[in-house]
């Protein structure tokens, strides 16, 4: 098996396990009556892919079966992939691609512990081995202990952090980096932030006024924006998104700790409610354990064969 298909195998483990493991037997060797599709739809919304989706999914099946003349369950194998698989977006990194942008900004963005820091060291180390100049920024100046963590994945990775002091502000941090990004010619500037709950609105103005100051080091940046979901939060993080959405223009989502989640069914309702692409999945907690989002291998991960 492809290294990277395996990644996302073992990855969604948890969700396949425990939620998606049982369309085997509802899709198994029966044939297609009404109880399938009761169980079908159990399961798909045990599986948090909301009532919503569940029932367009549902109703789309039954179409085919009557259209094609279906009758074995097993034959709705390869149609439910499809279905899931056409209700993801998926996007190419856009700072991959740019070279006009330079620096291109990144920043990082979502409530507490979500996975902001460390998805930040990931992804310097994947544009670095891609052979791009990276720098970080530790816009999270609450706590010494998250400039310090960052930091430390600056020194094992080799790559430059903008910091400054605690209890600074963190938009003259962000800045301050824009500023020396530019100066030293890096291709890449990802900020990372401090966590914030969506309900602590003079959290959410002071994330406004880093976004709106960004802009001002260097105009049109920040390029990218993405909010880190704990994937483990279910629909939870739903909310917390819609409410990032409205304070700073987010465009796209990371999807952190996959692999610690038996709710990875959640990027369908993502993708429906969020308008949003899913740019990367955490896959684990190590700088390698993060992949470019992809609709079908994350497909495959959920339902297996
Ligand atoms: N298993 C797993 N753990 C992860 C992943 N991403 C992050 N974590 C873990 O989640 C915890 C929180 O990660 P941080 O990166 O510190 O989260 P944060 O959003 O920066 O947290 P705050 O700065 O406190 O808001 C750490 O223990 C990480 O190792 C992932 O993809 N998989
Ligand atoms: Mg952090």
């Amino acid at each position: 098996m492809a290294d990277f298909l395996s990644k996302w195998i073992k990855g969604l483990d948890k969700t396949r396990k425990v939620t998606f493991s049982r369309l085997a037997s509802v899709l198994g060797t029966n044939e297609i009556d009404s109880y399938l599709w009761d169980d079908l739809e159990a399961i798909l919304i045990q599986s948090d892919l909301g009532v919503e989706t569940t029932a367009d999914i549902i109703r789309n099946l039954q179409k085919s079966v009557t259209e094609e003349g279906l009758y074995k369950a097993s034959d709705l194998v390869d149609r439910l992939k499809h279905e899931l698989c056409e209700r993801l977006k998926e996007c190419p990194d856009p700072a991959q691609s740019s070279s006009d942008k330079k620096p291109f900004v990144i920043l990082m963005v979502g409530v507490n512990g979500s996975g902001k820091t460390t998805t930040t060291a990931k992804l310097a180390k994947k544009y670095k081995d891609s052979g791009k100049k990276v720098m970080l920024a530790a816009g999270d100046t609450f706590r010494a202990a998250a400039i310090d963590q960052l930091q430390v994945w600056g020194d094992r990775l080799d790559i430059p952090v903008i910091s400054g002091k605690e209890g600074g502000d963190s938009a003259a941090v962000a800045y301050d980096a824009v500023q020396s990004a530019a100066a030293r010619g890096m291709d890449i500037l990802i900020i990372d932030t401090a966590g914030r709950l969506q309900a602590r609105s003079n959290l959410m103005e002071e994330l406004k006024k880093v976004h709106r100051v960004i802009g001002k080091a260097l105009e049109g940046a920040p390029h990218a924006t993405w909010i880190v979901l704990d994937a483990t939060t279910g629909q939870n993080a739903l909310f917390q998104a819609k409410a990032f959405k409205e304070i700073v223009k987010v465009t796209g989502v990371i999807l952190a700790k996959l692999d610690s989640s038996a709710k990875g069914g959640m990027a369908f309702a993502i993708a429906k409610e969020l308008d949003l692409p899913i740019i990367y999945a955490g896959l684990g907690e190590k700088p390698e354990d993060l992949e470019q989002f992809n609709r079908q291998s994350f497909v495959d991960g959920i339902i297996g064969d």
